[in-house]
């Protein structure tokens, strides 16, 4: 034994890596040679990347340069089958699984739509993601895979989405049906490996999941790689005692409790970092409980980004301490210190390293900029072909930076082919060149929006209407009970169905939808959560990208806003930004509208379908539709929200017998009421009050016709409301959100989209609540929102104009 302590790590990790592989002396330190290959060829990736943007190839550039060493020992014991939920730091974790390479990442870099294979030039370099779902719409075999689920920008925010990865396995471990599932889990086995910045632990996300993973004992391996920094503001102004290990103290897992076991590591420590992670992934793969690695002394070479420079916040001192302990310099020392190479086969190396970076680098340059400079010869020859020599100058002048720029973008030939044509109108050609030009916008723009839902075979637009049957002794239920029926058969029949949220295990929902089902299906599909609405969402997420059908309940639709982050920012996006790789078909289901008071009555619709935009967006207006809806949903691939009425649970509904096969196709509005006068636009709970105001209104002889949308995202997708207004020619939007916000929107989707405008004979209107959140009590929801006084007073002023 030796006593030095460089001899006993290097020891150490040769007993762990001789244990797994029998590997001979040998062996070993060719595998820590290639471990150090990695480190430098990863390191050159963030180096020339950098400078491409600083030479303009690029237009933004984030890396993972001082993380190099720690990714390499935590890879290692990332298995097949295991998620990962990570930041923008990743990029040599992802090198040594070989889910990266080089060209492939300066494809992303240039956002190279053809090119970039993890979110089709639509995110950030650096921001990865795997196939989780194939084009057919089926899951991948995600046992044989490294599932990389697909990178958000905004920190913390991997968190939740993590904690659902990780929650995944628990449900795969005890369901029933495990042995279909397969292809999705090997029993629960998997760990999800969750990266974090130092600073970002300050997010609520991170405290909200650390808790929830100690509470729920998740396989959940966290990885806090701690550089001191979050962009200029050091460790001591984000975290209590400046360490983010002691922070935690108190969540540590003891003898019979839960919690969450704590490591912490040098990131300069190959050996210890080989160590650590190899015992602590082994503790969580085994026991199925949480973990967490505080990997201090990282460093950031180049700084936070290509953004700005971090001379102009760390001390020289600092900047040369940063020097002194980087990772890759360290690795280098020790290698040399414990003999396992030579200085001369280290530069061989090193220059070796660097030429096939760059290599791989001008050939993602070339993939990129041949195409768009094809583009530009063959704008350039219809402008010269049939020239006049009077607009030569003209010509030569505008094409000139065009032809001359090394880096080309596509919006340059959009400009000046365009300018072309408006200074010279009477060029020959010019109608070959505006055909190119709408040619090549054709072609390309969808690269830019596609995928924001499903398209293919899972699409839920696809899912075709199945009427409900009601059969002549059919039952009259409170709403309540229809879904309660409903939800009792639904988890007979679907075993990937699992729902959660407060209140919704043990007394089955504040308002009983699920009374009685957890006693009868099991607490392990049906259950209580903590109050922490964002991680419930990341919890449903997460299982729902693994292949289950989770329902997650948010109690109030005011609560909402708590998962807002998620929602907008990771499920809504995701099947966008990995480019249809991945798919999240988690129901969020919540209940709203007509309740009182400013936390309990709200109706955000506006902020629901503007930030939601990738997520549908169902609005019943009884528990019946909702019950078709939610048959729909499941039969898709695609999120949803699904908002039940708060005062419908108690009124009465007739019970379809074929409960859980009918389906409301999204998009498809109903005509609740025929009528010649006025048509009435609106959803769900204000569609009582309207009724209510029509019947008056009928009395009056107005004859008011009034279209249930039934979803808000899908609007109308067959303009059946503008077929209405072609009839009545008066059209008014009523909801309960604030002014401009869902009404608007309504009338925006009709009035503008639909053509609506050229059908009217009076102003089309919109009639909200008042721009204030709803007081309290039923004379302060009278006051506030729409009322049916309010509503007749409204269309009578309509009907004599
Ligand atoms: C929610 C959110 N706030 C702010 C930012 C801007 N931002 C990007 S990275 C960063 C610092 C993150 O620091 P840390 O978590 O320590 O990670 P590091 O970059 O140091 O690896 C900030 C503030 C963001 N992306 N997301
Ligand atoms: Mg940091």
């Amino acid at each position: 034994m030796h006593s030095d302590p460089y001899f006993c790590q290097m020891e150490s990790t040769l007993d762990a890596v001789a244990e797994q592989d029998m590997l001979s002396f040998e062996a070993f330190r060719t595998s820590v040679i290639a471990d150090y290959r990695m480190a430098l060829m990863s390191r050159e990736v963030s180096l020339l990347g950098r400078r491409e943007v600083l030479t303009g190839k690029a237009k933004f550039g984030i890396f993972g340069d001082g993380k190099e060493v720690a990714q390499i020992a935590l890879a290692k014991f990332f298995q097949k089958g295991d998620f990962r939920s990570g930041y923008y730091r990743d990029q040599t974790f992802m090198f040594v699984l070989k889910v990266a390479n080089v060209e492939d990442y300066f494809s992303q870099l240039y956002a190279d739509v053809n090119n970039d294979p993890y979110s089709g030039g639509k995110n950030m370099n650096a921001h990865f993601a795997t196939e989780f779902v194939n084009k057919k719409g089926a899951w991948s075999n995600l046992v044989d895979n490294f599932n990389i689920s697909a990178d958000i920008a905004p920190t913390a925010g991997q968190m939740v989405r993590g904690l659902g990865l990780a929650f995944a396995s628990n449900c795969f471990r005890s369901s029933k049906h495990k042995a279909q599932l397969t292809h999705l889990s090997n029993n629960g086995n998997e760990v999800c490996f969750c990266t974090i910045g130092d600073a970002s632990t300050s997010e609520g996300h991170f405290w909200e999941v650390v808790n929830a993973a100690g509470v729920l004992q998740v396989p959940l391996a966290i990885f806090v790689y701690d550089d001191g920094y979050g962009i200029s503001v050091p460790t001591d102004l984000q975290t209590t005692k400046g360490s983010i290990s002691e922070a935690l103290k108190g969540f540590e897992k003891e003898k019979g409790t839960n919690g969450i076991k704590i490591y912490t590591v040098k990131g300069w420590d190959y050996a210890a970092l080989c160590e650590t992670f190899e015992e602590g992934i082994a503790y969580t793969r085994e026991t199925h409980t949480p973990v967490l690695f505080h990997v201090k002394e990282m460093t950031q070479p180049q700084g936070h980004s290509t953004s700005g420079s971090h001379e102009r916040y760390k001390t020289s001192e600092r900047l040369q301490w940063e020097r002194d302990w980087d990772c890759n310099k360290k690795m280098r020392e020790w290698l040399l210190l414990n003999e396992l190479t030579t200085e001369d086969t280290l530069q061989a190396l090193e220059s070796e390293v660097k030429q096939e970076v760059r290599l791989s680098k001008l050939a993602a340059w070339e993939k990129y900029i041949a195409p768009i400079k094809e583009k530009i010869n063959q704008g350039v020859a219809l402008v010269q072909k049939g020239l006049i020599e009077a607009d030569l100058k003209i010509a030569i002048e505008l094409l000139h930076e065009l032809v001359h720029s090394r880096e080309p973008l596509k919006r340059d030939i959009f400009r000046t082919l365009n300018l072309i044509l408006e200074k010279i109108p009477q060029h020959p050609n010019a109608k070959s060149i505006q055909s190119f030009l709408d040619n090549y916008y054709q072609h390309e723009a969808p690269f830019y929006s596609k995928d924001l839902y499903n398209e293919g075979p899972l699409s839920t637009l696809n899912v075709s209407q199945v009427d409900p049957i009601y059969p002549a002794d059919a039952a009259t239920l409170n709403g309540y009970e229809v879904l309660n029926h409903y939800f009792d058969a639904l988890f007979d029949e679907n075993p990937l169905v699992y729902a959660f949220g407060e209140d919704l295990g043990n007394i089955g929902d504040v308002n009983q939808g699920f009374a009685g089902l957890q006693h009868k299906h099991g607490i392990d599909r049906i259950f209580d959560t903590g109050i922490r609405e964002q991680s419930i969402i990341g919890q449903a997420h997460g299982m729902a990208m693994r292949g289950l059908r989770p329902i997650a309940e948010i109690q109030y639709l005011d609560y909402l806003l708590y998962a807002i982050q998620t929602l907008s920012d990771d499920i809504a996006t995701l099947h966008y930004r990995s480019n249809g790789l991945q798919s999240s078909p988690v129901i969020i289901r919540t209940r709203g509208h007509r309740l009182e008071g400013i936390f309990h009555s709200g109706s955000p619709m506006g902020v629901i379908v503007n930030a939601l935009r990738g997520i549908y967006v169902c609005v019943p207006r009884n528990m019946v539709q909702a019950v078709g809806m939610y048959n729909t949903l499941l039969r898709g691939n695609d999120p949803a929200l699904l908002i039940e009425c708060l005062n419908g649970y108690r009124l009465k509904e007739t019970m379809p017998s074929n409960i859980t096969e009918f389906t409301v196709p999204l998009g498809k509005p109903e005509i609740l009421k025929e009528g010649n006068d006025i048509t009435i636009v609106s959803y769900g709970s204000t569609l009582r009050i309207i009724e209510d105001a029509a019947l008056r209104l009928h009395k009056m002889g107005i004859d008011c016709e009034i279209i249930d949308v039934q979803t808000l995202l899908p609007f109308d997708i067959n303009h059946q409301i503008v077929v209405s207004l072609k009839k009545t020619n008066r059209i008014i939007f009523i909801d309960e959100d604030v002014p401009g916000g869902a009404s608007a929107y309504m009338y925006q989707q009709v009035i503008e989209l639909q053509g609506g405008y050229r059908w009217l004979d009076v102003a089309a209107r919109t009639l909200s609540a008042k721009a204030h959140r709803p007081a309290f009590a039923s004379d302060g929801d009278y006051f506030s929102k729409p009322n049916t006084e309010e509503i007749i007073k409204v269309i009578k002023a309509m009907m004599s104009e």
